[in-house]
């Protein structure tokens, strides 16, 4: 298993990590702490050297209720920290989460060769951003909007209900032209799911290996883990190393994580175990 984006091949045959990097000042976890461009590439590169395979930069946070970012300042946000690592030469793909194709496009343009899409370019024009490069695309499943998706979300059944959709947007992306192997799909754990929904969809995981596409999971200091072990959020580092080795061994091929350095040990120990 493997994806290809832009100048890079991601070998996926055993699983990798993609380290978060916010440079939204709102972000959950380590709100404000990044917000300027010199302190986001320390931080990068801090996250290569501790394993990361790809870096996933964003620019508005997509927590539950967070306020829409403007497109001027997402671009302000995100685009100088692009620039500076491309101009660094950094090893490892960067990818960029968000959700706006003036913003998929400037980043690929930047030197960005991934695009991390909450909305799974749902996004008037998203689509057509990413057939015309040769970036990778990851995905995601949402119910529902940042805004609203925590109010009441309701499935019959999460599970097919998640992989019907993965199913479609794929179907969709590749009459676009997009090539299979630059495709990845990801549940979206948290966005418009209830602990019961994304506990059901972690332990059903491996269901989601038959769409034949790598899987990009992020559970990462999540609210379910929270629920999980009565911690917050500053305090989920061993509940989410725990979620990515399940993951792991599950057949995950991507984890999307924070503790990269403590994620990539764990997921050694997956790989030669398994
Ligand atoms: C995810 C994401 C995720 C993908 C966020 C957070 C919220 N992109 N962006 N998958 N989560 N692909 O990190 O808690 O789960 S933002």
């Amino acid at each position: 298993m493997h994806l290809r984006c832009g100048a890079f091949t991601l070998d996926l045959s055993t699983p990798q990590v993609m380290g978060i990097l916010n440079v939204t000042p709102d972000s959950f976890s380590d709100g404000g702490q990044y917000t300027h461009t010199g302190s986001a590439v320390a931080h990068a590169l801090q996250l290569i050297e501790d394993g990361a395979a790809v870096l996933d930069i964003g620019g508005e946070s997509t927590r539950p209720n967070a306020t829409p970012v403007p497109l001027e300042q997402e671009l302000q946000r995100v685009i100088p920290v692009i620039e500076a690592l491309v101009a660094r030469n950094i090893p490892v793909p960067i990818s960029i989460d968000t959700y706006k194709p003036a913003v998929m496009r400037a980043a690929i343009d930047a030197g960005a060769s991934i695009v991390n899409d909450v909305r799974a370019l749902q996004e008037d024009g998203a689509l057509e951003v990413v057939a015309a490069s040769q970036a990778g695309v990851c995905l995601m499943h949402m119910q529902g909007t940042p805004q609203t998706m925590q109010d009441d979300p309701q499935y019959e059944n999460v599970l097919l209900e998640v992989k019907d959709f993965l199913r479609a947007r794929r179907d969709t992306c590749l009459a676009a032209g997009i090539a299979a192997d630059r495709i990845m799909l990801d549940p979206g754990f948290g966005f418009g799911k209830t602990r019961a929904h994304n506990i059901a969809l972690a332990r059903s995981l491996a269901e989601l290996l038959d769409l034949g596409s790598p899987l990009l999971v992020g559970l990462s200091r999540k609210s379910v883990l929270g629920q999980v072990t009565g911690n917050d959020v500053a305090a989920r580092l061993y509940a989410s190393v725990a979620a990515a080795v399940v993951s792991a061994m599950q057949g995950a091929h991507l984890l999307r994580v924070h503790d990269v350095k403590a994620t990539v040990e764990a997921l050694k120990v997956v790989t030669a175990l398994k």
